[in-house]
């Protein structure tokens, strides 16, 4: 069959470009393929608002798709080919399902009727994404696209957000599609959408839980931001004058400058005086958070003995691993509407829990310990002095995106989150490597008004560095900082810190990260002197191209880096 359309019936592969474009779709992230070509041909022959990006990686793409999801609310779209190119792509897939964004990966096929005649790159796609993704499916008749379309947007934002997936043989890309069925419910296209609210009895229930305790404390997951709910959570915090922790997903909950806010808690990025203000609590209040093992220093902090109080959307959370006196399933946002309409209407109002003031306690003890060691001279650069260094050149909105390593754990600890909403991002999920590069320039796509930095590992750039061509070829100015210390440092320390330091297989060669940056083009710095390094971070944050300044970084595994198992 043709790939031209015909009068009065759509192939399946234009229609999926209309259906992408009716549920809002402006940015799809990709890589081509054979078996892509009546899809590109689609793209290339309609008219409509979509822009394609070409990376030089699947992983890359959904990475973008992932970074571009997380400061738009929009979903975030990637694609690639069958075989190879399905297979390079799920490691963003499985990133953005456990993080609760919603990327949706389309995938090309081969045709429905060579399946099981040896064809090149078969492979059981559905299979392969199905423990990946929120929802997937290999499409097998071409009329099916529009509603197999739907069924992947409302999955992916309503409820818990998450990923999807779908397959797209190539005769089904040629195959014929019902103009009429080509429509969409475009609130499918953000997210939350359609989220749902508590149930009153219970939000009563788990409010007078919160009033009956003596210092409670609130730990908030992701699930504030992605709600949008963070002006209702100042109110409510504001009315009790209750202490806020955040795990790394939910800083921008509330900003950081707070009198409230303590920032990060547990293993990754939380100190121990954050850490005290969490043990002070005889009751944790949940929101949006799945008190996961970082979180929670392997549900050691808070301990069981604490009272738990939880909100979340997802009720497979509740409970899961405390012990919940009250819990609200529920939209953080409406939730948190509802408690402070409760709060409003009560006639004995509280009198506050003293939240600020040992959050104070806490910050003053926070910041003395960082104090010396972000003004070090030392050689190599202590990261502390980066971070601070970064934090002086960048105004509060700029949009930084963290890869393990040196970057996660300092950057949630130390670069002090100044505004609510989402300015600081990680994979938090699975934590791989090679992440925020590509992230970061999905984030500028979402947000091109935005200055976007990306921290990154040097190990993190050996995943990843291809993608500066799309960042020279797309004029991205976004600032790239490489913690140069030639070592798989956290690695490196965890042997240190448990096994007798028995370094074995971490160590790696040292690279000119700024000198592979310049021969894509990327106007580059090498920095070794810490008094010259503000100075240089400025000028590159200020440029209008992309930037990179390589650190030459003190190794994670000799610094006093806020990670708990390896000060305890
Ligand atoms: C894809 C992937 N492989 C392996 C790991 C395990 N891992 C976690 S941190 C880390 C070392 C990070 O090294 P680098 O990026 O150089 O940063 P550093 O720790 O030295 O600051 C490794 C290998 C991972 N997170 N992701």
């Amino acid at each position: 069959m043709s790939d031209q359309k015909t009068d009065n019936v759509f192939n399946g592969a234009e229609a999926l470009v209309r259906m992408l474009e009716a549920h809002g779709v402006r940015h799809i992230f990709g890589l081509c393929g054979d078996t892509t070509l009546p899809f590109y041909d689609a793209l290339y022959r309609l008219d409509h608002e979509i822009d394609h990006v070409l990376t030089r990686d699947e992983r890359s793409a959904a990475y973008m798709a992932d970074g571009y999801a997380r400061v738009t609310k929009k979903v975030g779209v990637c694609e690639g080919p069958s075989g190879g190119g399905a297979t390079y792509i799920l490691p963003g897939l499985v990133e953005a399902n456990e993080s609760s964004v919603p990327i949706l990966a389309i995938t090309s096929d081969v045709s429905v009727t060579s399946r099981g005649h040896y064809p090149l790159t078969e492979l059981d796609q559905e299979s392969l994404m199905r423990p990946l993704t929120k929802w997937n499916s290999v499409i097998s008749r071409s009329e099916m696209l529009p509603d197999m379309v739907r069924t992947a947007f409302r999955t992916m934002t309503t409820g818990r957000p998450g990923s999807a997936h779908l397959g797209l043989p190539l005769d089904v890309q040629r195959g014929p599609v019902d103009p009429d069925q080509v429509w969409a419910d475009p609130q499918h296209g953000t997210f939350p959408a359609y989220p749902a609210g508590p149930d009153p009895v219970e939000a009563e229930v788990l409010l007078e839980a919160i009033l009956s305790a003596t210092f409670p404390v609130v730990i908030c997951g992701g699930g504030i931001v992605l709600a949008g709910g963070e002006s209702e959570f100042r109110t409510f915090v504001e009315s009790l004058d209750i202490a806020v922790a955040t795990t790394i997903s939910g800083q921008g909950s509330l900003a950081e400058t707070h009198p409230n806010c303590v920032g990060v808690v547990g293993s990754n990025g939380g100190v121990p005086a954050t850490r005290e203000v969490v043990n002070q609590a005889d009751l944790v209040v949940f929101i949006g958070c799945r008190a996961g093992s970082v979180t929670t220093e392997l549900w050691r902090v808070p301990t069981k003995q604490t009272r738990i109080v939880h909100v979340d959307c997802d009720p497979q959370v509740i409970s899961a691993s405390y012990q919940t006196e009250a819990s609200l399933v529920s939209d953080a946002h409406l939730a948190l509407i509802a408690l402070n309409s409760l709060l409003a209407s009560r006639t004995d109002k509280p009198s506050g829990f003293g939240g600020a003031a040992a959050v104070a306690l806490a910050k003053e003890k926070k910041w003395a310990a960082f104090r010396p060691l972000a003004e070090s001279s030392d050689r190599p650069i202590k990261p502390e002095r980066t971070i601070a260094a970064l934090r002086a050149v960048l105004d509060d909105d700029a949009i930084v995106v963290a890869d393990p390593g040196t970057p996660c754990p300092y950057v949630s600890a130390y670069y002090e989150v100044r505004q609510p909403g989402r300015t600081l991002f990680s994979n938090r999920a699975h934590g791989a490597l090679g992440y925020a590069m590509s992230a970061a320039m999905g984030a500028w796509f979402g947000r091109p008004d935005k200055k976007i930095v990306s921290l990154m590992g040097d190990g993190s750039f050996g995943f990843t560095c291809g993608e500066l061509e799309t960042a020279v070829r797309r004029n991205m100015p976004i600032t790239f900082i490489v913690f140069s210390n030639s070592v798989y440092g956290w690695i490196k320390a965890g042997q240190r810190a448990a096994f007798g330091e028995r370094y074995f297989s971490v160590d790696f060669n040292r690279t000119d990260h700024a000198a592979v940056a310049s021969a894509f083009g990327v106007k580059s710095w090498k920095v070794e002197d810490p008094e010259q390094l503000q100075a240089v971070l400025k000028e590159a944050v200020d440029h209008d191209g992309p930037t990179l300044v390589d650190v030459i970084s003190q190794p994670l595994n000799e610094a006093t880096a806020p990670v708990s198992e390896w000060i305890a």
